[in-house]
């Protein structure tokens, strides 16, 4: 099997991984990373049929580098992300259900009106940081609100997404900077799931309503909350983050968007092919698993790079290009399968609230100087976006 040294961790590798991610695609359909003692895997074909697998590729033992065979996880596994069946289908199915197309109809027409009176409010300015005014601020003024969270101790969302992001990779500079406040921020973020912490009417409550119906028990809709607060802050303000850098570095995509908006879920699902603000995620290999004509051993870590999988010439058209006349679907930034984003008509109503309320104002936007990268073990996240707008 071939190896590699590279540690795709590295300050460098995560700022700009699109070198290592075509070295590894070419190497083979499996690499073992040396550094690590895991299997990786970099082209589409591989990471669609490993994520497609779930008897063979298990999250149960975590989804990150961890073995929770062999050691114990840092906080209480998901009951979403980190379980097999048959555990994980019943959260599953309640958590669906809460976040269907068809439940999140009612905030639509609000989103809505939410995104244009901070767009409005971001337009007095010409030149702004698109990370804080828009990519986080939106999440943050929709979303808490949709679960039912309240007011106080907010500002520990982004900061514990972040940390569980980098704690899925090796325990690097990342995750050690982070560790001195995770325990205050993770005994925020549970007592924000408990029933009496929940306002009516929000995604919270459903599911604690799930629960009353036995469709859950009253110990699993905690943690089913908690996968919210988890993996609905971070996601969306990176994803968002993620297509205005891409609108703003392509003007001829843009001018298409202004001459047709429709084209705003296809330019989401788009750049979230294109820069795959999830980047990597593990599985567990179930027995002796085949990979390629390889063999890969019970309880060896695999290490899936969904952003390169996403870039692979094998299986995209000039793959590089940020382009809103290919069909983008079939990319795994939200996975594929069984565990696929259950989030993703949330976050897809973000970005199309943020971005029809930019289309309807903004004429043209450029960047207004260089972005910075905020390194992330997990996700490839913009620090900073500096923009500059002029009026439609
Ligand atoms: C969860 C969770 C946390 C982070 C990410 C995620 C991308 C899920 O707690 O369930 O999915």
């Amino acid at each position: 099997m071939t190896v590699s040294d590279a540690d795709p961790f590295s300050d460098e590798v995560l700022a700009e991984p699109g070198a290592l991610h075509a070295e590894l695609r070419d190497a083979g359909p499996v690499v073992l990373l040396r550094r690590y003692g895991v299997h990786a895997l970099a082209r589409y074909e591989q990471v669609h049929a490993a994520l497609v697998d779930w008897q063979s590729f298990a999250s149960g033992a975590g989804v990150g580098l961890s073995n929770f065979r062999r050691e114990p996880p840092w906080r209480p596994p998901s009951l979403l992300l980190e379980t097999d069946p048959p555990h994980h289908d019943a959260p599953r199915v309640v958590l669906e259900r809460v976040l269907s197309p068809r439940a999140l109809r009612g905030l639509r027409a609000r989103w809505t009106a939410d995104a244009h009176a901070l767009v409005d409010e971001v337009l007095q300015q010409e030149e702004f940081d698109a990370v804080p005014a828009l990519a986080e601020a939106f999440p943050l003024r929709v979303f808490p609100d949709a679960v039912g969270i309240g007011e106080q101790g907010r500002e520990h969302l982004l900061p514990y997404g972040d940390h569980l992001f980098n704690a899925f990779g090796p325990a690097n500079d990342l995750v050690a900077r982070g560790n001195p406040r995770r325990a205050e921020r993770a005994a925020w973020v549970d007592a924000q799931c408990a029933r009496d912490a929940l306002r009516p009417g929000g995604f919270g409550a459903a599911i604690w309503a799930a629960a009353d119906r036995g469709d859950i028990t009253p110990a699993q809709a905690p943690l089913v909350v908690r996968s919210l607060l988890s993996a609905g802050v971070d996601t969306t303000v990176q994803g968002l983050a993620a297509l205005l850098h891409a609108v703003a570095t392509h003007p001829a995509q843009w001018a298409r968007l202004r001459a047709e908006p429709g084209l705003a879920r296809v330019a989401f699902d788009e750049a979230v092919r294109w820069a795959s603000p999830v980047q990597v995620f593990f599985r567990t290999a179930t027995g002796e698993v085949r990979i390629g004509g390889a063999v890969v051993g019970d309880g060896e870590k695999i290490l899936m790079f969904l952003g390169a999988a996403n870039r692979d010439p094998r299986r995209w058209d000039r793959p590089d290009e940020f382009d809103l006349t290919r069909d983008p679907s079939g990319h795994v930034g939200f996975g594929m399968g069984l565990h696929q984003c259950v989030g993703q008509h949330v976050a897809r109503l973000e970005a199309e609230a943020v971005l029809g309320a930019l289309l309807e104002r903004v004429g043209s936007l450029d960047l207004a100087g260089t972005p910075r990268r905020h390194l992330n073990n997990t996700m490839r996240a913009w620090g900073s976006l500096p923009l500059r707008v002029r009026r439609a």
